[in-house]
């Protein structure tokens, strides 16, 4: 059974390693788009189409399941996608993680994508979940498209802006975009000591075993993993070695 993965870009790495742990047998197609990239700062429009796109591609190509592990995508494009597949078809969305980051501190930032901390969605997620909790909102400008570029010194100079606008005395940091755990180490460099990370790729790899349980039992699948990536698949592998993500392509 094949389970489609769809992001602008790499941050998709973090949910399908999660995967591969999970549910070896799975079968996953990992949908990047590198001439669009970076949707963070597209119209909305232009994001729910473009998804939708890549949805009927990975449809063509045998798709059962379907996640967004892209927050930009969830927040903006989640309902079309359901609308468009139908009931029958699992859609599996990403959410910041600001629910269990709440839980556990009095004090957060979420970081994501202009679309992100503009969105409605957080703005809902922050009431339902975060009453109690002092929250601060950070868009992180070229994060997202400078861990695609794989620029270290821009990616760098995208966490220090970002650093700068966080409070001093946060107790948790939400990576509300899943491209921003692939530099976490970086991140938490330059973050005061023991500001604790919080992302929701193993809650959403998790959910996506669920749902695809319900579609095929475990260990009815061939653990292969193919790229479509507009042309330029051989990226992505290089990539995922490049943030230590390689074992997407490799553990069985
Ligand atoms: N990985 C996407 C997210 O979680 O929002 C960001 C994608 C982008 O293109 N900026």
């Amino acid at each position: 059974m094949i389970v489609a993965l769809i992001d602008s870009g790499l941050g998709l790495l973090p949910t399908a390693a999660h995967l591969r742990k999970l549910r070896p047998d799975l079968d996953l197609l990992l949908a990047t788009d590198p001439d669009g990239a970076p949707w963070g700062p597209k119209p909305a429009r232009w994001v729910i189409d473009r998804v939708l796109g890549t949805v009927d591609a990975c449809r063509d190509r045998g798709a059962e399941v379907i996640v967004l592990p892209c927050n930009t995508a969830s927040v903006t494009a989640l309902d079309h996608v359901r609308g468009h597949v139908g009931d029958d078809v699992p859609v599996i969305g990403t959410v910041p993680a600001i629910k269990p980051a709440a839980a556990e501190c009095s004090s957060v930032a979420i970081w994501a994508t202009a679309a992100t901390t503009a969105s409605r969605y957080q703005a809902r997620l922050v009431e339902t979940y975060a009453a109690g909790t002092s929250v601060a909102s950070v868009a992180c400008h070229g994060l997202a498209d400078a861990v695609d570029r794989g620029d270290l010194p821009a990616i760098g100079s995208a966490v220090a802006d970002a650093v700068s606008r966080t409070p001093h005395d946060v107790e948790g940091v939400v990576l509300g975009c899943t491209h921003y755990p692939l530099v976490a180490d970086e991140i938490a460099a330059q973050l005061p000591r023991g500001v604790r990370l919080f992302d929701s790729s193993s809650a959403v790899a998790a959910q996506t075993v669920r749902r695809a349980d319900e579609v095929s039992p475990p260990g009815t699948g061939n653990g292969t993993v193919t790229v479509l990536a507009g042309g330029r698949v051989a990226e992505l592998p290089a990539a995922a070695a490049r943030y230590d993500a390689g074992r997407v392509f490799t553990d069985r």
